[in-house]
């Protein structure tokens, strides 16, 4: 079925394996997407106008949707969301790498929606023809609604790269600090992502992580060139004969000390998620309350 290209839907039979490949990388998705609503968050008290204001706090509001949906995708195969949020919430599942890093500035509203949202697409576009049907659908919207994100947070970066001095500076420190962190998102190097090889033999991943990052650096050079902007990289060139920007060596230790728990705001990240989800258990529960009511009136009525 796989290899003939078809989808798997929920109820055809499947590998165990194939299960809890799709369950750890959905919910690793799903938590991404809820726990990446923090960064921007903390900037909708700050925006510097009404205009921007709106538009992030949408934006943000999309990152809540991305979640549900994922997690509608996750539950197809028979866990259930509550359970998920709980091993989030103990640490044992993760959320992207990305997410673990201070927005210092409001440049960082640009950077972030150009870079973070821009790798997001290059990573998931792919994945809207994953051998899983209900998660290859969700990414459907998920993706349109990502490329608007990103030409948002391009917009905002264009405005300050081409405004006052002040701007231009503040535009370049979030585009050096972003980055980096942006080209991990992609995941390890091919030879040390014990993954792969059978997500694409699956088809749940399409292209390996380095064919990823390297997509999304021939994508974003010239980009940065049209911003005004400069990449931190000073190992950046264009490699004629391949038609690839090569770029320099990535720290990959920082990238373990993130996944373990050791980057700027991962703490913090997890503490503020549980707090609101014990802050919100009267809402599930008026939810879940009003939804027995109303399946109560149906029944007598019918
Ligand atoms: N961060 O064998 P590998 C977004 C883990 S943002 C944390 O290559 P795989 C958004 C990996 O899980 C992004 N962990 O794994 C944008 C594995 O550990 P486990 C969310 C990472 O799964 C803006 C181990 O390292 N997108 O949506 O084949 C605003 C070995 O890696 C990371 C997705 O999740 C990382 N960066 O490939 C709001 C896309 N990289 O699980 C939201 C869907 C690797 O064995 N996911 N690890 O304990 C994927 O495409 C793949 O899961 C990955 C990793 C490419 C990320």
């Amino acid at each position: 079925m796989v290899a003939a290209d078809e989808r798997v839907e929920p109820r055809d039979w499947m590998p165990e394996a194939y299960r809890r490949t799709l369950v750890r990388q959905i919910a690793q998705h799903a938590h991404s997407e809820i726990i990446g609503m923090q960064p921007e968050g903390n900037w909708v008290t700050r925006a510097p106008s009404l205009r921007r204001k709106a538009i992030l706090l949408a934006k943000v509001q999309d990152e809540a949707g991305h979640g549900l949906y994922l997690y509608s995708a996750a539950e197809t195969l028979g866990v259930d969301r509550a359970e998920l949020l709980d091993l989030l919430h103990a640490g044992r599942q993760k959320y992207s790498s990305i997410f673990n890093y201070p927005t210092l500035t409001w440049a960082d509203m640009g950077a972030i929606g150009w870079l973070v949202d821009g790798a997001a697409i290059v990573n998931q576009v792919p994945i809207t023809r994953c051998s899983y049907g209900p998660y290859a659908r969700a990414m459907v919207r998920i993706c349109k609604e990502e490329s608007f994100h990103q030409r948002q947070g391009f917009e905002v970066l264009h405005h300050l790269s081409h405004g006052t001095p002040e701007q231009h500076a503040m535009a370049q420190d979030a585009v050096d600090r972003w980055w980096w962190p942006s080209l991990m998102m992609f995941g390890p190097p091919d030879d040390r992502s014990p993954n792969s090889a059978r997500s694409m033999a699956w088809r749940i991943k399409r292209f390996s992580n380095d064919e990823l990052r390297q997509r999304f650096v021939d994508m974003a050079v010239p980009q940065a060139q049209a911003l005004g902007l400069t990449l931190p990289d000073p190992d950046l060139r264009w490699d004629e004969e391949a038609g690839h920007w090569r770029y320099g060596p990535i720290d990959w230790d920082e990238f373990a000390r993130v996944l373990t728990g050791d980057g700027p705001c991962n703490a913090q990240r997890l503490e503020h998620r549980v707090r609101a989800h014990e802050d919100g258990a009267w809402v599930r529960e008026a939810a879940t309350a009003y939804a027995q009511k109303q399946a109560a009136r149906a029944r007598a009525a019918a």
